[in-house]
């Protein structure tokens, strides 16, 4: 192996792929992946946290494998791969369990939005060991970047100290992992409610854009986001809607705040949104034409997902073997 820093991330095969998921994270590993050895991973073991059609996940699992290819990742350059064809992520996930503290686990963000309002008795207990599912996703590939969203921060300083409790008890095994998060487009926010994060598995599919809407969706979906009744471009106390807007388009065309500022002043929101809406299609372009080409060669797929599977596996098993021998088990016969 060479030297090259170590770099794992993962999205979960839930709704579809939308601008946050691109701009927050998956664009960021395409530039990626020329630098680093680069581990992406379709997390399905995660997706199961709640409740899912089996049809239906494992038809979205070759989805997003086709999604992840059409964004630019080239499996010449970085390992793609499902998760549970690795079973050393659940099996870590179980020995990490055993040094993490429920305290730790209540306190996630994500687990408590996602369960307010429900009682502790119909909670499953998968949602509540995610993030020790995804600290043993990070620590299995000795992994020194975590490039994520902001939203995942909190999970990622779990897995920096489930990392660091363990070598501390055990010894040195784990390479305590750093977080990745992009300067513009780290939180795209819902178009319907700028106030609330774009999220895949919304149901109002005006709060989002999916990376394979056609240009026509696009333009109409950012014609309709939710803005203030002010006129300025600016960013600004009560402006969340068209602040939101301009870090899509300045994500889309690598321009700063100031200069979408000054790009557009004195000029209105009807044609602000109207060259948000042509950035954004003329940057998916490529992506559904990609897609459903790539769609239609499973066996395309498959051999990327297995190559992907084969060598995350080799690097898993290494990791896991010391962790074995860290915590007294026997060795196998
Ligand atoms: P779900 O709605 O199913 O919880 P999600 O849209 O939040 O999903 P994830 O699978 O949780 O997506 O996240 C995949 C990656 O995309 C992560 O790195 C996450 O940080 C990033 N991401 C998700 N939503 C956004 C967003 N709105 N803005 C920027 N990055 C995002
Ligand atoms: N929890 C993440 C997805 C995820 C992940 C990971 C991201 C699972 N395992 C490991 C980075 C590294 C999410 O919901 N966005």
């Amino acid at each position: 192996m060479d030297d090259k820093k170590i770099i794992f991330s993962g999205v979960q095969p839930s709704g579809v792929l939308t601008i946050g998921n691109y701009l927050g994270a998956v664009k960021n590993w395409v530039e990626l992946q020329e630098e680093y050895n680069c581990l992406f991973s379709i997390v399905d073991l995660h997706a199961i946290t709640v409740q899912q059609e089996p049809a239906k996940l494992r038809q979205r699992c070759m989805e997003f494998l086709a999604l992840y290819l059409a964004c630019g990742l080239d499996p010449e350059k970085c390992l793609l791969f499902f998760q549970s064809h690795v079973p050393q992520h659940a099996e870590l996930s179980w020995a990490l369990t055993c040094t993490t503290y429920m305290g730790e686990l209540s306190r996630m963000t994500q687990f408590k939005d996602k369960t307010r309002n429900k009682q502790d008795a119909n909670i499953g207990a998968g949602l509540f060991n995610y993030p020790v599912l995804m600290a043993a996703d990070i620590l299995l590939y000795q992994t020194d970047l975590v490039p994520v969203g902001v939203d995942q921060k909190q999970h990622l300083e779990l897995a920096r100290n489930l990392a660091e409790r363990f070598n501390r008890i055990y010894g040195d095994v784990f390479k305590v992992p750093e977080p990745y998060i992009p300067k513009m487009g780290a939180k795209i926010m819902s178009l319907a409610d700028p106030t609330k994060k774009m999220s895949k598995s919304d149901e109002n599919v005006n709060s989002y854009i999916s990376v394979i809407d056609d240009a026509d969706t696009i333009i109409r979906k950012i014609k309709r986001a939710v803005t203030d009744s002010d006129n300025r471009i600016i960013r600004g106390e009560g402006k969340e809607g068209i602040e939101n807007l301009m870090t899509i388009y300045g994500s889309m065309t690598g321009r700063s705040y100031e200069e979408i500022e000054q790009e557009f002043e004195g000029k209105g929101y009807g044609e602000f949104k109207a060259a948000v809406g042509e950035a954004v299609a003329e940057g998916l372009k490529d992506v559904r034409e990609k897609y459903n080409y790539l769609l239609q060669n499973k066996d395309y797929l498959k051999e990327v997902a297995k190559n992907g599977s084969d060598n995350a596996y080799k690097m898993a098993a290494r990791t896991l073997r010391k962790v074995h021998r860290k915590l007294g088990f026997v060795d196998r016969f």
